[in-house]
């Protein structure tokens, strides 16, 4: 079956359908895949008929087209990984015993296409970039579905370049001087707070991990162009470029803070760069692979009824390979 390619909203995102397992290790497939997702915003799916058997092996080798696969913390999260592979899964699978095979964080369901923007009320969808606490925070991520539910469980993406390219010029030069703190401890007591067993950081993990400074506005190391960039639940205060933290700010930044009035700037915009024109729902089908890129895009799950359906999702994790190559 020849390939059929179609953009998702406008230039952003695309679909290839007609795929083949073997198409994922084809070199020129990959060159056109690559080129593909670089163009429509970093968001790329494909579709096709025999995906759904995908093994761990070419999963693995599909996603070394977009970034460097992330090996680190494989061992922590070991019941939840493949067994071998650097892919974690995701969902509600257990095993015969009834333990959860996958990471779980239940959210609400989405129950019209409205829901998709930004609530600054029930704080909902969490619209956010994968991980910016990190020194090193991942470039993207390969997400590939193995059972998806009959309804609901959609992931949302928005667009971060045109969100950011569409401000007026005042907004942009404001942002453009911005900095993002993001803390590991601020990000795990949040989700502590509405899922009491989900564990807060020691006082050597905190003292082994302290925020990270990610620019609000990113400029894409490949394309050049500028996106909006560090929206995180571990996003605690947001500051003038290289000003120094202040100790009532750094509060905000620990385990029993709010986050500062200062994430305003970002969270205020929200609704509006999470609008129609700026988003992708995308509703999964067993076999589909999805590739985004964190710094062009945000994005979101969606809930579904979880003690009715069964969802199973493989996630890979990118790295930047040019960093991971400086690091070694
Ligand atoms: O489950 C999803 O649809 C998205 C989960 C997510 O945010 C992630 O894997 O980074
Ligand atoms: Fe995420």
């Amino acid at each position: 079956m020849p390939h059929s390619t179609s953009s998702l909203n406008g230039d952003f995102g695309v679909v290839i359908e007609g795929v083949t397992r073997q198409d994922l290790s084809n070199p020129a497939f990959q060159r056109e895949a690559y080129d593909l997702w670089m163009r429509h915003g970093g968001l790329l799916a494909v579709r096709g008929s025999d995906l759904a058997d995908t093994s761990p092996e070419e999963l693995v080798t599909w996603s070394e087209v977009f970034g460097r696969v992330e090996y680190e913390g494989m061992t922590a999260r070991e019941d939840k990984m493949v067994p071998g592979f650097p892919i974690l899964r995701i969902g509600n699978i257990r095993d015969e015993a009834g333990n959860l095979k996958a990471s779980l964080a239940r959210v609400p369901q989405l129950r019209t296409d409205d829901d998709i923007r930004y609530n600054p009320e029930t704080r909902r969808p969490v619209w956010h970039t994968d991980s910016t606490f990190r020194k090193h925070p991942p470039i993207g991520s390969v997400f590939h579905c193995k059972i998806a539910p009959d309804e609901g469980g959609e992931t949302l993406f928005a667009n971060m370049r045109a969100a950011y390219t569409d401000l007026d010029d005042a907004t942009r030069a404001r942002l453009d001087g911005l900095e993002a703190v993001c803390s590991l401890a601020h990000h795990d007591k949040k989700i502590n707070k509405y899922s009491p067993d989900y564990p807060i950081l020691t006082p050597e993990q905190r003292a082994a991990n302290p925020p990270n400074r990610v620019p609000v506005v990113l400029k894409h190391p490949v394309s050049g162009e500028p996106a909006l960039y560090g929206l995180n639940s571990s996003t605690c205060a947001i500051l003038p470029k290289g000003e120094a933290i202040a100790p009532e700010v750094l509060d905000h930044c620990d385990l029993e803070g709010e986050e500062h009035e200062s994430v305003q700037i970002l969270r205020s915009m929200l609704p509006r760069i999470t609008g129609p024109e700026y988003t992708v729902k995308w509703a999964w089908q067993p076999g589909d692979i999805v590739s985004w890129d964190n710094r062009t895009t945000i994005h979101s799950a969606t809930g579904y009824d979880y003690e009715r359906y069964s969802r199973e999702m493989w996630r890979l994790t990118l790295l930047d390979r040019a960093q991971a190559q400086a690091a070694e």
